[in-house]
């Protein structure tokens, strides 16, 4: 693998005050081990009391931000209050973003340029929907989406790209280990011929999916899954012992 090995819970928009504080006392119990990255991306209202009750040991990521400097933009949320509140990360291009909200690539894109300007960490989402699988699309649709990040930000150094095939995310139809390695080394290989050796060999990329307990230890074997972006089972405390994350 690549770096310090990563792990994102991505809460999306789950949770109340009560079974976040739950959430948060479990996470400050747990045993974590020294060599890995933890972050959870709490939904925005409860960022603050995630803040404030969780162990500096453990992140904290936005799950999405504003494209540009905060102003007039009703519902938005900006990148400088992100800041100040204590975000580290922010989830860019997550499938649900792209698919349900329509966000595009090039507006994904100018997000992660700004957030990057402002100093956050940016968890890059990229993958295909089932019917682009099918027709052989797969690494098309993860090379444009990878493009437009590209094109769009002035250095990698503080990005983690997720791949998250969208037929995976959230259906229990986790990708089999050899079909996330195929595309996670695609991905280093296009990182390679289109951006540099360095960033190729410097940058993490790490699996979404419906990744969970039973599932992990196999996945983190292969050599390009550097991490993983982690949904439903982070709800339940990132259990993913077999991997001795949380002991
Ligand atoms: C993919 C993943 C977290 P889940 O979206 O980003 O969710 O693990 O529920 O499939």
């Amino acid at each position: 693998g690549t770096g310090t090995f990563f792990v994102g819970g991505n809460w999306k928009c789950n949770g109340t005050k009560e079974s976040i504080t739950k959430l948060v006392s479990d996470l400050n119990d747990a045993k974590l081990e020294a060599d890995v990255d933890v972050v959870v991306a709490p939904p925005f209202p409860y960022i603050d009391q995630v803040k404030a009750s969780l162990t500096d040991r453990i992140e904290i990521s936005a799950q999405n931000s504003w494209v540009g400097k905060g102003g007039a933009f009703t519902g938005e949320i900006s990148v400088e209050q992100l800041k100040d509140i204590g975000c580290k990360w922010v989830i860019l291009g997550h499938s649900e973003r792209r698919h349900i909200i329509g966000e595009n690539n090039e507006f994904i894109g100018k997000k992660a340029a700004y957030a990057l300007s402002q100093g956050l960490g940016v968890v890059a989402c990229i993958g295909e929907l089932l019917e682009e699988r099918e027709a052989g699309k797969t690494f098309d649709v993860c090379f444009e989406q990878l493009k437009a990040f590209a094109d769009a930000v002035p250095s990698w150094e503080n990005i983690v790209i997720a791949y998250e095939p969208v037929w995976a995310i959230g259906t229990g139809k986790v990708a089999t280990p050899l079909q996330a390695q195929e595309v996670h080394v695609a991905v280093r290989d296009w990182l390679k011929k289109n951006v540099s050796e360095e960033v190729a060999s410097k940058t993490r990329i790490i699996y979404g999916g419906s990744v969970n307990g039973g599932n992990c230890a196999d996945l983190a074997k292969q050599e390009d899954i550097d991490g993983f972006l982690v949904g439903g089972a982070s709800l339940k405390g990132l259990n993913l012992q077999p991997l001795s994350i949380l002991q």
